[in-house]
Order: C-alpha cells, then sequence, then structure tokens
C-alpha cells in the first residue's frame, strides 16, 4: 500500500474497509490538487467494482504476470512508466522505486489535458523523490499519428523510442495504437476484458496498490537474473490464458460466495 497521502480523519484506522477508504481519499485529494481528472474517480469506481470479484487480492494469475512484466521491463532497451493522474495518486512513491529499479523513465502521459495537472504530477512525483520525468515539456511534445486523443503527445525521449510501455490503468485506443507501433505493452487493469487488457502483451489483473509493490518485490529477485532466464519467463507466458484463467477464477469467487457471504449475517 502507498504510504503517500494523508489519513482520512474521519474515518477510524480499525475501519473495516480503511483501505479502500484511504484510496478513495487519496483520489479525492488528488482531484482537488489537480493531480486527478474528475473522471479519474468515476475509474476508479469501476475498479472497485472488479476487485471485490476478484477477492480483493493478489490472485496467482496476477502474480504469474506480474513475473512476465518484470521480466520483460529487464531485458527491454527502451522500457518506459506512462503516468496518469490516478496512478500519480494512488502510488507515487511506488513508481519512483520500480522506475528505479528496472531503469524504467517516468513519463507524464494524460487523457484530460486540463490546464495546471502537467505541473501537478510532476510536483507529486518529485514529492515522491523522482528526479527525472518526461512529458513535461509541452513545447517538444510530438505525436503519435495513430492516436486521436490527448495521449497521442509524447515525449521524443520517452514513448516515442520506447520498445515496452507499461500503461498502468488506461483508457480505450492506445494499447492499440502502441501494438500497431511495434511496442510491447504491459497494463494494470483491474477489468480483465476491457479493450486494453486484451490488447496488451502482458495484463496484470490487479489493483495498481498492490500490483505495484508486488512488481517492487519481484524486479529485486528478478534483476540478478542472466537475460536468457528472463526471456525464458517471457516465453512462457501467455496472456490470453492469464486472462481466461483470471475469468474462470472470478466465476468461482462469485461462487464461492453464494454462501460465504451470507455468514456476516448469521
Ligand atoms: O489522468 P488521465 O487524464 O490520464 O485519466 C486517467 C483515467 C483513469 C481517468 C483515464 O485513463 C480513464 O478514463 O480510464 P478508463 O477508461 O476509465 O479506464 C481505466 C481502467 O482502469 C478501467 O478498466 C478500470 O477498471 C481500471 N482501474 C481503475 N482503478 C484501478 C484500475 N485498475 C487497477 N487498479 C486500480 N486502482
Amino acid at each position: 500500500m502507498s504510504k503517500q497521502g494523508n489519513k482520512p480523519s474521519h474515518v477510524p484506522e480499525d475501519h473495516p474497509r480503511f483501505e479502500s477508504l484511504k484510496h478513495r481519499h487519496d483520489l479525492i485529494e488528488g482531484m482537488k490538487n489537480l493531480i486527478v481528472a474528475e473522471a479519474g474517480l468515476i475509474a476508479h469506481g469501476r475498479g472497485e467494482c472488479f476487485d471485490y470479484i476478484l477477492g480483493e487480492k493478489t490472485n496467482k494469475t496476477a502474480l504469474e504476470a506480474i513475473k512476465a512484466a518484470v521480466a520483460l521491463l529487464l531485458v527491454s532497451d527502451h522500457p518506459i512508466i506512462s503516468v496518469n493522474g490516478n496512478v500519480a495518486a494512488l502510488v507515487p512513491e511506488e513508481l519512483v522505486k520500480l522506475s528505479t529499479i528496472i531503469s524504467a523513465p517516468l513519463e507524464i502521459n494524460l487523457f484530460y489535458r486540463k490546464e495546471g495537472r502537467i505541473e501537478a504530477i510532476t510536483n507529486a512525483l518529485k514529492k515522491a523523490g523522482a528526479t527525472n520525468i518526461l512529458g513535461t515539456d509541452e513545447s517538444t511534445m510530438v505525436e503519435i499519428e495513430e492516436l486521436r486523443s490527448n495521449r497521442r503527445l509524447v515525449d521524443p525521449n520517452g514513448i516515442k523510442i520506447a520498445d515496452t510501455v507499461f500503461v498502468p490503468l488506461e483508457d480505450g485506443d492506445r494499447t492499440e495504437a502502441l501494438k500497431k507501433l511495434g511496442k510491447r505493452v504491459i497494463t494494470v487493469d483491474l477489468n480483465p476484458i476491457s479493450r486494453t487488457a486484451l490488447w496488451a502483451d502482458i495484463s496484470i489483473v490487479d489493483n495498481i496498490v498492490r500490483a505495484l509493490p508486488a512488481m517492487i518485490e519481484m524486479a529485486t529477485k528478478l534483476r540478478k537474473l542472466p537475460s536468457e532466464e528472463l526471456n525464458q519467463i517471457i516465453f512462457t507466458f501467455n496472456n490470453k490464458k492469464n486472462i481466461q484463467d483470471t475469468l474462470e477464477l472470478i466465476k468461482n469467487y462469485i461462487e464461492s460466495q453464494k454462501e460465504e457471504a451470507f455468514k456476516i449475517l448469521k
């Protein structure tokens, strides 16, 4: 869990849903400070819904995807981590840590380019320890022609030249566009059947607040391995099967809740 952000003063720490309420609080504060887009709150609500039916834990399938994702980031020549408002508000310190361990720069890339947001996110990342942040100088940005949304504006030294792009919490079209450009794409998305999850090379179906710490832990272990072993991990990972297994897991979880959920009432 991110250590960043303030505790919501009105929620007691022993509240059964303290963690979840704290993340909501971080996002609401983030929205007031321009870090998070208004739509970011709605996006989080959709994510929470999927998290419920995943049992609110990092499942085996997510761990397999995390292992493959970290291996891919480690063998890439130009990996990059794309940062939007939600991830900057929820896991700023973890973004900086992962970026350092796998030597992948952070690039701010926004769907909603409201005035002041780039500065607000830059400050949040700097506060978390980031020193080199890409995507901040509007005058040098270049366009990805395959895309129509604001996400087409990228840093010439970042996403533009990257071979692997990590796009946590992503909306529709970009993964498809990045794939068409020959880039490899990794995502974290609680919705296993979002367009992003289906298009990505590696889809980590997990909450970003759990997935990033798990990726950091994995990177600490895997970075000691030779590239042949890392390539073997990537080669044996099958994203389609992993998503199918995740859907099976959701089905089983819901089935188990038919009885389990009612125990609370007894
Ligand atoms: O900061 P910006 O302007 O770049 O905008 C960021 C948002 C997230 C608002 C934008 O990318 C957006 O509208 O995204 P979508 O289309 O709502 O998709 C976000 C996806 O992330 C959905 O599939 C959600 O289920 C998922 N999601 C939401 N919260 C989490 C999550 N996945 C993992 N962890 C979460 N905490």
